[in-house]
């Protein structure tokens, strides 16, 4: 049987939040608003352009159009220098076993992510020739949890929503993949992703056993 399986990409496969985050903070620094770790929560699996709106709605800032584009410039830029030297060691653990088990099992495998910088992450960690679909913030109008971003994976992949499991660790991001009928499982706190049909810390506690379960 060949199911399809569509990994988020921050928080699921890779990190990044940590340099989204030092890239807002440094921001949010310059416009005098306080951001901490745990604002950075909610701007987890939630667009850029939204993500600059909850930092100046939290500093109480009203800004142009004009300044909030030079903002998301420079935001982005920074993200991205802090990318520049990263490697495989950037997948989170038990992440690369998971793929290429599935790769072996003749699975079909696509990438679900709300950011613009996936393509560049996935060639940097060196999984990108692992994925037969990528779908990422430059495909999509609608962010998560509209199921628009995990439909068009499963359209790309010729397959039914309903042989499709999603990977996710954003409320928003389940919440799409149950919209969508498609299998979801949370990665991360059992308690915040509560309405995943499954839930896992993270992938070192994903077996081979579980896996074959889903595609059988
Ligand atoms: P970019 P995901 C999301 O990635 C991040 O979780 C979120 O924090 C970020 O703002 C968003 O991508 C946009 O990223 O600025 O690189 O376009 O979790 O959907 O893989
Ligand atoms: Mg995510």
């Amino acid at each position: 049987n060949k199911k399809a399986f569509i990994f988020d990409l921050d928080g699921v496969i890779v990190d990044t939040a940590k340099y989204h985050f030092l890239a807002w903070q440094k921001l949010a620094q310059e416009l005098g608003i306080e951001f901490t770790p745990e604002h950075n929560e909610e701007l987890k699996g939630v667009s850029r352009v939204r993500s600059l709106d909850i930092i100046l709605e939290l500093g109480g800032v009203d800004a142009s159009q004009e300044d909030k584009n030079k903002w998301l410039i420079q935001k982005n830029e920074d993200y991205l220098s802090y990318l520049v030297d990263i490697d495989e060691s950037e997948i989170l653990p038990g992440v690369l076993p998971i793929l290429k088990y599935l790769k072996d099992k003749n699975q079909l495998i696509a990438l679900g992510s709300a950011s613009k910088n996936a393509r560049p992450i996935l060639e940097k960690t060196g999984i990108l020739p692992l994925f037969d679909a990528i779908v990422d913030g430059n495909d999509v109008s609608n962010a998560k949890p509209d199921p628009e971003v995990f439909l068009r994976a499963a359209k790309l992949l010729n397959t039914t929503n309903e042989n499709a499991i999603v990977f996710e660790d954003s409320v928003a991001g389940i919440q799409a993949a149950n919209i969508a009928n498609m299998t979801s499982i949370g990665i991360g706190d059992a308690i915040i992703l509560h309405e995943a049909q499954y839930n896992f810390e993270d992938f070192t506690f994903i077996d081979f056993d579980f896996i074959d379960a889903l595609i059988n």
